[in-house]
This record gives structure tokens, sequence and C-alpha cells, in this order.
């Protein structure tokens, strides 16, 4: 293989996106000799974030940890400023990521790949894009995101009626300015939890358009204390060990004890002490939560006491509790002054479930009630078509014909370990479906599935192979995998239309997607097979 780097329109490696899954395969293959390119679709590196600059937006696994553990230079230099980062400071790493390593040079930006069909006989990808470049390569490694795709609006009555602008969170104009205006949002998932409390501050009127309340537990964002960094960077090797060791990527001192072991007394102490520290970590409260609906149900109520606590108006309060499934069967949502936000005077919440959204009119909305809101600005906080919806927007043709999409659009998605799937050979998933993925901390099941794909191109050329591909029993028996570890925890549960199964989408096919073992577990998985002479996989 060629150790060149260049515009070649023949790679080794093709990447698609560049955000951090695309950034590190990128280093580290062309680190390996690889002649590989990335091809993204924005004008900058960063991905989700990138495109997610909307007011408010931050991440819920804090900085120190939501960043690459393969640069232990970085680690003692970088200065992150607040415990959790925002959007801003996330893009802001990866562009210092991108010029420490020189990366840009072998991106094409503002390249979005829009065909993709592999050639038996040459065993080859060709990949077509819309800037009308025909890029050929041996791999293809799929670094396209989760989240990356917004779900369509057409489930929104009449929603063409609406005269009024129309902001997307998901690529939010960087001059938009909603000052004053009269806003409506639609969505109270993780973004809208986080853009609500952001454009109450600024706006004159704020129109809160809720279907299915989450539960949203309080950040604690702060600025990193003096010193704080120091004695982090002191520590950062083990804690980059603790955090791969830990099922989420991201160390979390889990309480041992169930929450049904202890007296409600000590159950209610554990969690208002969660709760005042605030992120994430009010999961670990009980090594249960997720696996008994009774502890559950505790930690449901505890919310709902939270939310009495917080809004002032009973009846306001009584809507915003979530009642049809359990806490983390939909993703829990880490957000700012989020219940608060509901006591400001220009702020109202319009509940669909219990007064249905009519149609959209020319200046806002109308309700099955008969009442109307008239707005400026509708905001779409919607979500997204998870998963699978980067690879069924293009046109992808495996072995024999075979069209990825419309395979996942009618069956669901199907992988091998969250790596391959069969009919497609050579083309990887890098953490996606199938694997850790959303469910741990992103940068740590990033990683793994790098370290796996250097650790597999160099097997392949070691043991003169050229193909490598799920093998469709193997595969077959990790989606059954993958749906029978997510029976066993409470996540599949209720009627949250959780993104998780693809239910957000009308149509879509349900099946749990990401693995729910965590980090270590997958990591033994991923690590057996190779191993093992690349079980599960045909090689050839
Ligand atoms: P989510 O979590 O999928 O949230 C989308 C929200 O939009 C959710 O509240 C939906 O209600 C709502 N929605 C979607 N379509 C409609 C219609 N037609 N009518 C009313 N409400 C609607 O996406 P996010 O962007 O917030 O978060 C995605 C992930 O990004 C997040 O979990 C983090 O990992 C980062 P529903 O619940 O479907 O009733």
């Amino acid at each position: 293989m060629s150790k060149e780097n260049s515009n070649s329109a023949e790679l080794d490696v093709l990447i698609v996106g560049a955000g951090f899954s695309g950034l590190y395969l990128l280093h580290k293959l062309r680190g390996d000799g690889y002649n590989v390119r990335a091809v993204e679709a924005g004008p900058e590196v960063g991905g989700t974030w990138f495109w997610n600059r909307y007011p408010g937006a931050r991440c819920d696994v804090e900085s120190v940890d939501y960043s690459y553990s393969w640069d232990p230079e970085m680690d003692q230099t970088y200065e992150w400023t607040e415990k959790y980062p925002a959007q801003a400071d996330i893009l802001k790493y990866l562009k210092a990521v991108a010029d420490k390593n020189d990366l840009r040079k072998d991106i094409d930006f503002n390249t979005r790949v829009t065909q993709m069909t592999w050639d038996e006989q040459t065993k080859r990808w060709t990949s077509t894009t819309d800037t009308g470049r025909s890029i050929t390569s041996q791999y293809v490694m799929m670094a396209v995101g989760c989240l990356s795709v917004p779900k369509e609006p057409s489930d929104l009555p009449n929603f063409d009626r609406f005269t009024g602008e129309v902001l997307r969170t998901w690529n939010w104009p960087e001059d938009a300015d909603l000052t004053g205006k009269k806003v409506a949002v639609i969505g109270t998932g993780s973004t809208g939890a986080q853009v609500i409390p952001a454009l109450a501050e600024i706006v004159d009127s704020l129109l809160v358009i809720q279907r299915t309340p989450n539960f949203v537990i309080p950040t604690r964002n702060r600025p990193l204390n003096d010193g704080e960094l120091d004695e982090i960077r002191a520590d950062y090797p083990d804690r980059r060990r603790r955090n791969r060791a830990h099922p989420a990527g991201v160390f979390r001192s889990d309480n041992p004890k169930n929450a049904m072991e202890v007296d409600a007394q000590e159950r209610h102490d554990t969690f208002q002490e969660r709760w005042e520290g605030g992120g994430i970590n009010f999961l670990g409260a009980f090594a249960d939560l997720m696996f008994n609906k009774e502890a559950n149900d505790a930690v449901c109520e505890f919310v709902h006491e939270k939310i009495d606590e917080t809004v002032t108006d009973p009846a306001v309060a009584d809507l915003l509790k979530p009642r049809s499934y359990p806490m983390g069967a939909k993703r829990p949502v880490i957000a700012t002054d989020y219940y608060e936000t509901f006591n400001k005077p220009n702020v109202t919440l319009a509940d669909v479930r219990t007064n249905a959204l009519a149609t959209f009119t020319e200046t806002g909305v109308e309700f099955v009630d008969g009442s109307t809101y008239d707005f400026d600005v509708l905001v779409l906080a919607t979500g997204f078509d998870s998963f699978t919806g980067a690879f069924t927007q293009i046109d992808i043709t495996g072995r024999d014909g075979r069209k990825l999409a419309e395979e996942w659009t009618h069956q669901g998605p199907a992988t091998y370990l969250g790596l391959s799937t069969a009919g497609f050979p050579n083309m990887v998933l890098v953490a996606n479906v199938g694997s850790p993925s959303v469910l741990a901390n992103m940068i740590t099941a990033i990683e793994q599935h790098v370290e796996w794909v250097s650790h597999m191109l160099a097997d392949q050329k070691a043991n003169g192979r050229t193909t490598i591909e799920a093998e469709p029993i193997a595969q077959k028996q990790w989606v059954e995998t993958v749906e029978a570890i997510a029976n066993m925890t409470l996540w599949p549960q209720g009627d949250s239309g959780s993104w998780y199964r693809g239910a957000n989408i009308p149509g879509k096919p349900q099946l749990f997607m990401p693995y729910a073992g965590g980090v270590v577990e997958y990591e033994k998985a991923i690590d057996a097979t190779r191993e093992n002479n690349y079980s599960g996989f045909v090689t050839a």
C-alpha cells in the first residue's frame, strides 16, 4: 500500500465524516502508513459538534473526559474552562486537534458522499460525491455519526402553512438572533431542554410544545476551579484507565447497593445527594435503577417530587412529569434550569398529549381546543433519524447488487459486533448501531473502534487478505445478543418513543440499536474475535 497521501482518487481507505471518529481514524491510519482521506459534508471539522450550535448546546460528559486519550501532551496542555464543555469549546478543541496533527490537508470539506458501490472484480468501493468526484478505495470507514440526519417534520400537521422563520437546532445559523422575538420550540429532548432555558432568557415570549415529557437532571455546570485542572493532569493517565474500565466509558462512582435494599430515608438521601451533585452521576445512585421496576419507580417518584418543588404552577408541574416509561428508557436529559424556566412569565407550556396540535397556521399554531398561538420564529428540536439515517441516505450497493437502504429500511439494521454488515465487504461502521456508542462516552467508544480497525487492517495485510465481511450467522446472533442484553434492562420498556429503538420515526423498524452491555464487555468481544482469527467474519 502506498505511503503517499494525496488528492488521489485511488485510496486504501476512504473515511466518511470528519467528526470525532473520522479525525481519529484519519490520524491513526495515516500514521499506520495508509493512503487515506476523509470526506466531510460540512465546511469544517467537528461533525455533530459543528452543526448543533444552538444556544445552550453542551455535552453531558465532563470536558476532561470528552476528549481523545491518545494525545497525552494535549491532556497536559489543553485548557478546558468549564466542567461540562459547551458546543463552542468542543469545536475549538477539535480544531486544535486538526491543526496540531495537520489533518485538514487530507479532508475534502463541503463534500457529501451520495453513492457507494462495491466492485466484486476489483474488490474495491467506488464512492461518488455531490461535487462530482469519484473515489475508489479498498476500505470505507463510515464515521457518519449516530445523530447526524434530522427527523423530517412530515408529522407536523400543515407545517408548510407557517410563513414565519423556521430554525433547526441541528443546523443553527451562526448569526441567528432571537432577542425580543416571539418564539415557539417543538421538542423537549436533550436539545429542547438545553435550548429552551437559553432562549427564555432573551426572547419576548416562548411557547414550548411538548409531546413526551423527559426526566431532566440538573447539570450543575461550573467553571473549573483554580488548580483543578492541574490535579486532573497529574492523574490523567489513571483517569483515562478508569474511564476505559467503566462500562459507561467514563468513570462514575456507582453505588453498589440496590435501591430496594435500603430504607426509604437512605434511598431519598442518596437521590438527593446525587441530584445536588448533578449530571449523569445521578444514574449511579443505585445499582438496580435500570434493572428493577420498583427501584426505577422510586427514582421516578423522586424526580416528580423535584418537579413539584421547582415549578410553581401545579398544573404545569403535572404536565412536565414523565409517566409513560421508566426513567432511562428515553435518554435521560441533563440540562440547566430546565424546570425553573417554566416559572418565567414569558414561557408557556403546550402539552400536545392532552391538547393535540390541530394545525399550523400562517402565523403560528392552533390546538384542538381551539386555542391559537402566534410567533415569529419556530425552532425545531425534533430529533434525528438515529443510527441508520446517515447510512440509508447514501445509495450503498454491496455484493450482488444488495442495497443497504432497502434492507435497513424494511428489516432494520443488522451488524456483527457493530463493525460490519453482511453483503457489504470492507465497509466498517464506526461507533454506531450494534456497538456501545451512545450508551457510553462516545469518545471511549470511538477509540475502541479505531484501535480495532488499525489492528484489523494490519492483520489483513500480514495475512495477505483483501476483504473482510460479517458472516450472516454471526451477524444474526449479534443482533439477537444486542436485543437480549437490552431486554435484561428497563431500557426498551414503556411508551417512550425512544430513538434508541427507532421509535421516534413513524414506520421505522423497531429494534434496540446500541449495545447495552457496556464498553468493557464489548472490548472483550471485539478483542476475542481478533485473537480468534476474526471468527464471525468472512475474510479472504
Ligand atoms: P430527541 O431526544 O429525539 O427529542 C426530540 C423531541 O422532539 C422529543 O421531545 C419529541 O417528542 C419531539 N418531537 C418530535 N416530533 C414531534 C412531533 N411531531 N410533535 C411533537 N413533538 C415532536 O432529540 P434531541 O435532539 O433532543 O436529542 C437527541 C440526542 O442528542 C440526545 O439524546 C443526546 O444524545 C444528544 P416525543 O418524545 O417523540 O414525543
